[in-house]
């Protein structure tokens, strides 16, 4: 079968006699679509489709999902394990059991001399809650080391600790089915129909039946742009200014909801004198969108009987992302639009499972929700595992990207990657490349064996992946979805459930915890630990969430449904049910563009790519669209370098170069470039990723370069050397 444009690269289906088809979940972004994977008589995973009684896509996929069954046997795998005594010798095959004894004694080892934090562990957002709640308990409650932490701090860390500033707890408060419901639709540095093409589908059916604005904010034209009613190309990194200056106008011209702010908040008196300051005509210097467009979305906002913001990185990966998150939240607090129909302040998450490492892996504290600096919570959990409590520590340690600092600094001597690639995906590829030659051990437990990280690592862990193993993924809107297993893993590869139940055998305290063998074992366990808590999922089976495509949380023991919206009560997790609208100063500390750099850096992603490309990179109808790395150039601005549409240029920062084939086109302005991250060596070879101070997350969009054109012997070298490493 073939569509797609037809005669220019079309999309090419191949057909095959499907024997079965298995239900499971997308393991790409955070939409959390139903799938339903062809099996042929073999057992071989040939093709997928949407499943059309499913709630969230209603049948639809985008293309990452109509490929996924690809990725079961895509190039380079990991097989088998692997093992060496020094980095840049070759690796050796080995057994599990020779993998599992030498990674124990390297963790004893390390932890005997230099303590037991100085091996820190970093995860994911990409693995089953199961295997979460399970690395967690390895984590916190058998290796014990407090440096443990996710990707999660790159993606979502704003999002979170926002969350909890202004409402005293995680978690996304509305659904997807607030687009049927609401009368404005504000969006923040999210290009929904590339990144979360289902999502952004629910939008456009929900405008089919009834149409109400659609405001984005973003300073590059994206198709999300396009398609809105006003598009606001907001200065890069001022979001805050933008969103002060509209509380501003709403208290300004009374078109609060007091009666809402006086019976669930708290800090309605500072927060107004601060906002006062943020006045259109000053902040419109500031954030580059001109006053009266701020009057208008500020009285548009508050005069809708429902408003809904949703946002994703272009908020969270910024100097002030939780900061930005925070003013989102008091711009939905002051006009009362929080846990109502159509009235929202909805984070798009953005891997598979982000939300399920949130909720369970213990990352930032203890499993459901529960922290580390809570005596409660700590007694909980250790008597629930059978340790005793001064086992674990009394506060969170570091955040992940405080972990590569610390490995810089020698105070962190080992470290365990699962399911992430930080020499592509980190700001400053070269500071990384030399923190990861610091270290006396890694290891990598990543699906496949080419991920550029592997590169550093003293042992590498073949990990089974997506619907190869069982267990449940959360979605941007709290649904629970369950992954069921197609097929067996991968050659020798194992789930990673099974790697970490593993090496807890080798150490005192896994001797003592119980590591249940089945996801489904786990999942009970996780119901328990969840009973009465704020993230309630003991109504829910496996059975229960696949009858009902997904489950949004809560759902108690003796409910029939879930939950689709948090709050709608008015009542917040703080102890006085009130939540708190604070006050945000703007501090301007980005790194900007001067006379030498005189370009912004923007990176970002596109729709055929999954970040590092380890599994799109190698799907020929996904990765024939962008094959190579490429900026997106204004015309203007490249005529007066002397750089050209499809040739290469060399971009330089304060951190290296990179060098990019250059496209044409007015998605961005003349004094900003913007690049997918998805290529290795390429833009986080050039980004300085600055660290918000409440959520560590780096800020990835903003940075200061400079062009140069270059010669097309220069380009070719360059390029055929990049030929060679992939
Ligand atoms: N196809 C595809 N889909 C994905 C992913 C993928 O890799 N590929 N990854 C998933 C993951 S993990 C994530 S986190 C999400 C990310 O989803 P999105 O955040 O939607 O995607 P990005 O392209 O990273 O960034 C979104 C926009 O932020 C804008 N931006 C830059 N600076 C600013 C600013 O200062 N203010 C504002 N308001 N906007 C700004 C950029 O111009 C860009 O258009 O996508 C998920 N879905
Ligand atoms: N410049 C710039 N940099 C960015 C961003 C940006 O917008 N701009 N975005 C940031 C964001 S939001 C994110 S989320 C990060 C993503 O950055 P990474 O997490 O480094 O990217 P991935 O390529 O998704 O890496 C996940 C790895 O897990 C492996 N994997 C997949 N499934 C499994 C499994 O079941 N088990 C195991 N063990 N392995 C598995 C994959 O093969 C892959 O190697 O990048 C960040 N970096
Ligand atoms: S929108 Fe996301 S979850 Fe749905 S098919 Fe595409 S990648 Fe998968
Ligand atoms: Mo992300």
């Amino acid at each position: 079968m073939l569509f797609g444009r037809a005669k220019k690269n079309p999309i090419k289906l191949p057909q095959h006699e499907v024997k079965d088809w298995v239900y499971t979940t997308c393991g790409y972004c955070s939409t959390g679509c139903s799938i339903e994977v062809g099996v042929d008589k073999n057992g071989n995973g040939v093709s997928a489709r949407g499943v059309s009684g499913a709630d969230v896509n209603r049948g639809k996929l985008c293309l990452k999902g109509i490929f996924e069954h690809e990725l079961f046997t895509s190039a380079n795998r990991g097989s088998v394990p692997l093992l060496r005594d020094k980095i840049f010798e070759p690796y050796q095959e080995a057994t599990w059991d020779v993998a599992f004894d030498r990674t124990a004694s390297e963790i004893h080892r390390i932890q005997e001399t230099y303590g037991r934090d100085s091996f820190a562990i970093v995860s994911t957002g990409q693995i089953l809650t199961e295997e979460f709640y399970t690395l967690g308990k390895l984590a916190r409650g058998v290796i014990g080391t407090n440096n443990y932490d996710g990707n999660t701090t790159l993606c979502m860390a704003s999002a979170v600790s926002g969350y909890k500033r202004s409402f005293g707890s995680d978690g996304p408060p509305g659904c997807y089915d607030d687009f049927e419901h609401t009368d404005c639709l504000l969006a923040f540095g999210s290009n929904l129909p590339e990144q979360h093409p289902i999502i952004y589908w629910r939008l456009k059916q929900a405008l089919e039946k009834r149409k109400f604005p659609v405001i984005v904010v973003d300073p590059r034209v994206t198709m999300f742009a396009q398609m809105a009613d006003m598009h606001l190309p907001v200065t890069p990194g001022t979001d805050l200014v933008l969103l002060n200056s509209l509380a501003h106008v709403i208290l300004d011209e009374g078109l609060e909801d007091r009666a809402y702010i006086g019976a669930n908040t708290n800090g309605a008196q500072e927060y107004e004198q601060l906002v006062a300051q943020y006045d259109p005509v000053s902040a419109s210097k500031v954030c580059g969108i001109d006053e009266d467009t701020i009057r208008n979305v500020a009285r548009l906002y508050a005069n809708s009987g429902a408003a809904m913001s949703i946002w994703t990185m272009g908020i969270n990966q910024s100097t002030h992302g939780s900061d930005g998150v925070v003013a989102i939240n008091n711009l939905n607090l002051i006009t009362g639009n929080i846990g109502k129909p159509g009235g929202t302040s909805l984070s798009i998450t953005g891997q598979c499972n982000a939300m399920g490492t949130r909720e369970w892996s213990s990352c930032s504290g203890l499993p459901g929700y529960r922290v580390l600096e809570k005596e409660q919570d700590r007694s909980d959990i250790a008597e629930f595992w059978g340790i005793d409590p001064e086992f674990f520590p009394k506060q969170r340690g570091l955040f992940q990207t405080d972990i590569f600092p610390a490995i810089e600094t020698g105070q962190i001597k080992g470290l365990w990657i699962v399911a992430t690639n930080p020499m592509t995906s980190m700001a400053n590829t070269a500071r990384i490349r030399k923190t990861l030659e610091k270290l006396e051990f890694m290891v990598v437990q990543d699906a496949y064996s080419d991920v550029e990280t592997t590169e550093y690592a003293h042992v590498y862990f073949p990990a089974a992946i997506w619907a190869e193993k069982e267990g449940v993924m959360t979605n941007t809107e709290r649904r629970v979805n369950l992954v069921r297993n197609v097929l067996k893993p991968y050659k020798e590869s194992k789930s990673d459930l099974w790697i970490f139940s593993q090496m807890a055998k080798r150490f005192e305290n896994g001797k003592k915890i119980k590591f249940p063998e089945t996801a489904s074992q786990v999942f009970d366990e996780m119901r328990q630990l969840s009973s009465g808590r704020f993230l309630d999922i003991s109504g829910m089976t496996y059975e229960k969430i696949e009858t009902n495509r997904g489950i949004q949380w809560p759902m108690k023991a003796d409910s029939e449904h879930g939950i689709p919206r948090l709050y709608s009560d008015g009542k917040f997790n703080y102890d006085d049910g009130k939540a708190k609208l604070i006050p945000l100063p703007f501090v301007d500390n980005n790194e900007r563009p001067d006379e030498e750099y005189p370009f912004w850096l923007n990176s970002g992603r596109v729709v055929e790519h999954f970040h590092t490309r380890t599994r799109t990179g190698k799907i020929g109808n996904l990765n024939k669209f962008s094959p190579t790395p490429y900026m997106e150039m204004n015309p203007d601005a490249a005529y007066a370098l002397g750089v050209e549409h499809m040739m290469y240029a060399r971009l330089v920062s304060r951190r290296g170069d990179a060098v990019v084939l250059v496209q044409l086109t007015h998605r961005v302005a003349p004094n900003m470039v913007f690049i997918p991250f998805h290529f290795h060596e390429c833009v986080n070879r050039l980004s300085l990723g600055l660290l918000d101070p409440h959520s560590r997350q780096p800020a990835f969009k903003q940075c200061a370069v400079r062009i140069e054109s270059i010669t097309e012997q220069e380009a070719a070298a360059v390029v055929n050397n990049a030929a060679r490493t992939y």
